[in-house]
């Protein structure tokens, strides 16, 4: 089973829409394995985006992701990054497909609420990053209405 991080930015907590956002990945069948709502240091954010530093918005997406809290998340399930990613649409809203979370809930690709791993390497890191005192383990009584 795969894992992949999502994180609700701050503009998706501020607009009131954490649980719309929770529910896509959770009805579609993905585990929670890690939940919390957290301020984002200067740090964390520069470290999580390092792949962008080099941009010239990686000021104003740093600035963005700590002007308020977000909320964390960790998912698990078959093919969960590449689906998560699928859930969560294209990183321009102008072009997200209508039923992806961005081309349903937002316009802006500075504001487009939420984050998603773009890879298996990428989710790894960022769970470290993110849920350095590790995920909870179990396994939902719903595992084989959702998996043969
Ligand atoms: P994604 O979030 O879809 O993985 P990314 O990793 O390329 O996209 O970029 C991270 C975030 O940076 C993205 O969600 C929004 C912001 N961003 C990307 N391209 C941008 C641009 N051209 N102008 C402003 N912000 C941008
Ligand atoms: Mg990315």
């Amino acid at each position: 089973m795969e894992t992949t991080f999502v994180m609700i930015k701050p503009d998706g907590v501020q607009r009131g829409l954490v649980t719309k956002i929770l529910e896509r990945f959770l009805a579609k069948g993905y585990t929670l394995r890690g939940l919390k709502m957290m301020n984002v240091s200067k740090q964390l954010a520069e470290t999580h985006y390092s792949d962008l530093s080099a941009k010239p918005f990686f000021g104003g997406l740093v600035e963005y992701i700590c002007s308020g809290p977000v909320v964390a998340i960790v998912l698990e399930g078959k093919a969960a990054v590449s689906q998560g990613r699928a859930l969560i649409g294209a990183t321009n809203p102008l072009v997200s497909a209508p039923g992806t979370i961005r081309g349903d809930f937002c316009i802006e690709v500075g504001r487009n609420i939420v984050h998603g791993s773009d890879s298996v390497e990428s989710a790894q890191r960022e769970i470290g990053l993110w849920f350095p005192e590790g995920l909870v383990d179990h396994t939902p009584v719903a595992q084989p209405w959702i998996y043969e």
